[in-house]
């Protein structure tokens, strides 16, 4: 059943609850005895007493959402121009083992305050890197204690392998022209994969190149279209049941990033036939870096079957770049959740708050604030849609309004083959 035919909203608001079901035309008379199959007047018959209502969807299964480990416990506050301003409680500002644990005992009491059941990690944000020995053992024991402290409901929505930040990867991680850099990354997101989040997330931070004069990007488009496929037969290899997932960017930090906006990533995958294995991350900001709005993005990404994540956050139309910040624009947050209802859904994925405090912004409480909005604005905008669904019952009646209203229609030429002189 399309997610347009019959619509069923829970919401548990400010402790208000109600339902409100939308169903146009009506799908499910009672005569459905014929629906039932061979056998079912025995008493073995196990078949679906309901087959034409879906499982109903609570606000928690639109809005899954996920805190951002490395904007909520690495963030500092520090721009190009300004140093850190922030320093959490417990935190002494070193990338020691001993406070990578701190952090993550931080990361558990915030879900939980907040309730929240979903976080999203870089490896090298929860444990320090050092050889690939040291990265593997330091990201060992921080995983075993997230494990230990993760109980039955929380969950990693999604990890990923941070390929970027290190010098080594400063030509990039599976597009430079070094093959042992190349060999570091496939270990690296090797050691990412197993380490048991939902999904898994390639972000190429310096996949792309400054000039086409020191570029082959033929070349450069196959190693990673390779390194992509080698991912694949590792997921297969080891049972990773997650989705994989590519999260476009047009630039910054490089003037061109390879994984522009969904079309390109689409028209990549579809170029080395990786259409099939991967879905799209999509993240607001990066959308209007490309020039796009985040609605035409998410479009896109669902129009070719590849809409998976949503990285909620915002950009500042007159800053320009990538500021992160919270989604907080109802408008906004009402077109988002129309692509997510349009495409039933974004389950077993769902939406990471990719967002910071600005730098203005000290107080512990802030943490917890600019999240509770940013859930706030996004659960407003699926009550919106709700309404632009239950407005759109009434079209005929509103268009036979206007029809009287404006009379007859003026027939106008098009024009067409008249010669300008
Ligand atoms: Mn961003």
């Amino acid at each position: 059943m399309e997610g347009w035919k019959l619509l069923l909203f829970h919401f548990y608001l400010n402790q208000v609850s109600f339902t409100l079901i939308v169903a146009d035309p009506p799908t499910c008379p009672v005569n459905i005895g014929t629906q039932c199959g061979d056998g079912y007047d025995s008493g073995e018959w196990k078949g679906e007493f309901f087959p034409c209502i879906p499982k109903i969807k609570k606000y928690e299964d639109w809005m899954r959402f996920s805190v951002a480990f490395w904007h909520t416990f690495r963030g500092t506050g520090g721009d190009p121009f300004g140093a850190p301003t922030k320093m959490w409680p417990c935190e002494d500002g070193t990338n020691s083992l001993a406070m990578a644990k701190r952090r993550m005992r931080a990361n558990f009491e915030f879900l939980e305050k907040l309730g929240v059941d979903r976080w999203c990690f870089h490896d090298r944000d929860i444990a320090p890197d050092g050889s690939t020995h040291e990265s593997n053992s330091n990201l060992d024991e921080v995983v075993a204690l997230a494990k230990e402290l993760q109980g039955k409901k929380i969950r990693p929505l999604w990890g990923t392998a941070q390929l970027f930040m290190h010098p080594r990867y400063m030509h990039g991680g599976t597009t430079g022209p070094d093959l042992g850099v190349y060999a570091y990354a496939a270990a690296q997101v090797k050691k990412a994969m197993e380490l048991g989040g939902e999904n898994y997330v390639f972000w190429g931070g310096h996949e792309g190149y400054q000039t086409l004069l020191n570029t082959d990007m033929e070349r450069e488009l196959d190693h990673m279209a390779r390194f992509f496929e080698a991912s694949i037969a590792y997921k297969k290899k080891i049972g990773f049941s997650g989705t994989l997932l590519i999260k476009p960017k047009p630039k910054e930090p490089t003037k061109h990033q390879y994984d522009w906006d969904a079309a390109t990533a689409a028209n990549f995958l579809r170029k080395y036939g990786l259409i099939d294995e991967f879905k799209l991350n999509i993240e607001c900001n990066h959308a209007t870096l490309s020039g796009h709005s985040c609605h035409h993005e998410l479009e896109t990404a669902r129009i070719n079957g590849l809409l998976g994540n949503i990285d909620a956050n915002t950009g500042d139309p007159q800053i320009g770049w990538d500021t992160d910040q919270f989604l907080m624009d109802i408008g906004e947050a009402t077109l988002v959740m129309l692509s997510v209802v349009r495409n039933g859904g974004l389950a077993p994925r769902g939406f990471n708050f990719d967002a910071k405090l600005l730098r203005e912004s000290t107080d512990v409480e802030d943490l917890f604030i600019a999240h509770v909005a940013g859930m706030d604005t996004l659960a407003r905008g699926l009550r919106n849609v709700a309404k632009l669904i239950e407005a759109g019952k009434d079209d005929f009646e509103l268009l036979e309004g206007k029809a009287m209203e404006w009379g007859e229609p003026e027939v106008l030429s098009a024009k067409q083959g008249v010669q300008i002189p």
